[in-house]
């Protein structure tokens, strides 16, 4: 099924529950502007009104890139101010992905640097193919990184790992990313989409609500001390015990048949 139209994406539900959102301007592989951001943004409010909504996917158009960064001939005349703008524009939306209470993939199909990176660092994790490469080249540009690999870089693979990456723009290989714990797998590139979708059915499959309660506390818990997090995950916990689906689960488990999940 088909949602509203856009132009620099392609979004549909391609399954029950999975979203497929595609950054589509292979021209310029795939590189972020102002349009694709307001889009996207459209695209998140759709996923996020949809209480059947599951798992969404992101990926890039062609063969070649995921996203080769922001749109440099966009940037390139702004002046302070509209640079600042256009970062807080991705830095909001970023946070909005993260904050979605489903699971979000990165299916990193190729060149994956600067905004583009720092994209897939924004969903829950990255599966990447053979020949993907990750890089913050920024510093080639004369700027930082804009749309927070500052920050999330460093918390994913470490600050002496994200300080080399940013600081010398150094390209990373896919298996190199892995070893990195940059991304969780790597597939030949005409496996990647089916080993994303065969990853979505699995997660279709589990307790809807439990599944939305694990990513919340994560999320929300990685910001905070062990205690405050603890506390979100009992209070998820807890609340688990209220929907119909916990029933299913365990009463599926003692009487030794799969369960049938409905939603909460
Ligand atoms: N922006 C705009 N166009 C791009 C971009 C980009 N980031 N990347 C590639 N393109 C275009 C090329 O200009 C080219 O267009 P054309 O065919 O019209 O000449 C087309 O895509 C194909 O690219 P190449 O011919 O260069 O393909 P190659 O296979 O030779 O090289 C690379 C592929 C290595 C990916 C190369 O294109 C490249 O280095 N691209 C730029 C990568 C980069 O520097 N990315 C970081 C951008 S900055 C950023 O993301 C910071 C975000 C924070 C901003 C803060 C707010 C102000």
């Amino acid at each position: 099924m088909n949602t509203q139209s856009y132009k620099s994406l392609d979004f549909e539900l391609i399954e029950q529950g999975t979203y497929l959102l595609t950054l589509n301007r292979p021209a310029s592989l795939n590189a972020l502007n102002t349009e694709i951001f307001r889009e996207f943004a459209l695209a998140l409010d759709e996923v996020a009104d949809d209480a059947e909504a599951r798992v969404l996917l992101i990926t890039g158009a062609g063969e070649k890139a995921f996203v080769a960064g922001a749109d440099i001939s966009e940037m390139r005349d702004k002046s302070a101010v509209e640079g600042m703008a256009f970062s807080q524009t991705a830095m909001t939306l970023f946070r909005r992905l993260e904050m979605l209470p489903i699971p979000v993939i990165a299916v990193v199909n190729g060149y994956c640097l600067g905004g583009g990176c720092e994209l897939a660092m924004a969903c829950d994790w990255i599966i990447a193919s053979e020949n993907a490469v990750f890089g913050q080249p920024e510093v080639n540009l004369g700027i930082t990184p804009g749309f927070g690999a500052t920050q999330r870089l460093s918390r994913l693979i470490g600050p002496a790992r994200a300080m080399e990456m940013i600081v010398s723009g150094r390209h990373v290989d896919a298996n190199e990313a892995l070893t990195w714990g940059l991304v969780n797998h790597v597939y030949p590139q005409d496996r990647l989409m089916d080993e994303a979708l065969s990853i979505a059915g699995t997660i279709c499959q589990k307790g809807p609500l439990a599944v939305r309660l694990s990513k919340q506390a994560i999320v929300r818990g990685a910001s905070l001390d062990l205690d405050s997090g603890c506390q979100i995950e009992s209070q998820a916990f807890g609340l688990c015990f209220s929907s119909a689906e916990q029933k299913e689960g365990m009463a599926a488990f003692l009487e030794k048949r799969k369960p049938e999940f409905k939603g909460a």
